[in-house]
């Protein structure tokens, strides 16, 4: 098992970070709140040392709350700010905006003071492909002005969106790392659509899902697909669900490919229930 997945298009836009770096005032770090480590690029600590940064825990709707909780006090502990936020939901965005203008007003002061100037402070929002970004940066602006998509690389090139007259965000393009060397790591960016489907192994992938499955939450598993033998391995397993829903192809062989990607869809689209699969290392 080796996924890695690192397109131009992303090298291109880790050097438009970089550029634009100095024009930012703020860093808005989106992750997803059921893999708040593994949607951490290692890349980041080096290239936003030194500014303000806040994180958000994203899809929050997705993820087990109390799981959640736990992970805002982690974070707390290691003297992180983490907010959790499901960027569809208005009044999550809102509170979010409320945080963002709040940290850009401490610096608009301090500036003012310091220059004599009344300076546009910018934030930067940063993640992995498919974390909701550009669907951060819509809600807290109160306009669709960022393209969104329900898959990873929709978003292409930077593009500066207004909160207020005095508080711009700039959208970016998701960002993975040249190497996915941990197996943990790439499995869960694989579960969570941040990787190009058209170059995994899906059938490959539901397996490795149904195997943690199995151990951390097979009521989810039964709940959605009925009775299944969660002793089996995750191959066998996947064929138990396509058997039980009729996914057959002739001769009543189960349509392995069709069952791996409705286990995987149900996951990503909330229908196995709130799962959160990274607990805080303790
Ligand atoms: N359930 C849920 N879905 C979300 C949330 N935020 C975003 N989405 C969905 O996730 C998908 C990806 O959102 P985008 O905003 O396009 O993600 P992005 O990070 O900008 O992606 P790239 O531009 O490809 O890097 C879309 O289908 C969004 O509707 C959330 O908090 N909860
Ligand atoms: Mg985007």
């Amino acid at each position: 098992m080796n996924i890695n997945w690192y397109p131009g298009h992303m090298a291109k836009a880790k050097r438009l970070i970089s550029e634009s770096l100095k024009l930012v005032d703020i860093v808005l770090e989106i992750r997803d709140a059921r893999i708040p480590l593994s949607s951490a690029n290692p890349d980041f600590d080096d290239l936003f040392t030194n500014k303000t940064r806040i994180v958000f825990l994203n899809k929050r709707d997705l993820a087990d709350s109390s799981i959640t909780g736990d992970w805002v006090d982690w974070f707390s502990e290691q003297g992180i700010k983490a907010v959790p936020i499901n960027s569809l939901d208005p009044q999550d965005t809102n509170n979010a905006k409320e945080i963002i203008l709040k940290t850009a007003k401490e610096f608009h002061q301090e500036i003012l003071k310091r220059k004599g100037i009344r300076k546009t402070i910018r934030g930067m929002v940063i993640g992995i492909p498919n974390v909701g970004k550009s669907a951060f940066i819509n809600g807290v602006a109160g306009v669709k002005k960022a393209k969104t998509g329900n898959k990873p690389g929709v978003t292409r090139d930077k593009q500066w969106i207004k909160v207020t007259h005095y508080v711009e965000l700039l959208d970016t393009p998701g960002l993975l790392w040249p190497k996915l060397d941990q197996k943990e790591v790439s499995l869960n960016l694989a579960y969570t659509h941040t990787i190009k489907e058209e170059i995994l192994d899906k059938e490959e992938i539901a397996h490795y899902f149904l195997e943690k499955a199995k151990v951390e939450f097979p009521e989810a598993i039964i709940a959605r697909y009925g009775e299944l033998d969660m002793e089996l391995k995750g191959y066998e397993i996947l064929e138990g669900i396509c058997i039980q829903k009729g996914w057959v192809q002739a001769g009543g062989v189960p349509d392995l490919k069709r069952g791996s990607s409705h286990v995987l869809d149900d996951f990503q689209q909330g229908r196995l229930g709130r799962l959160t699969l990274e607990k805080p290392p303790k």
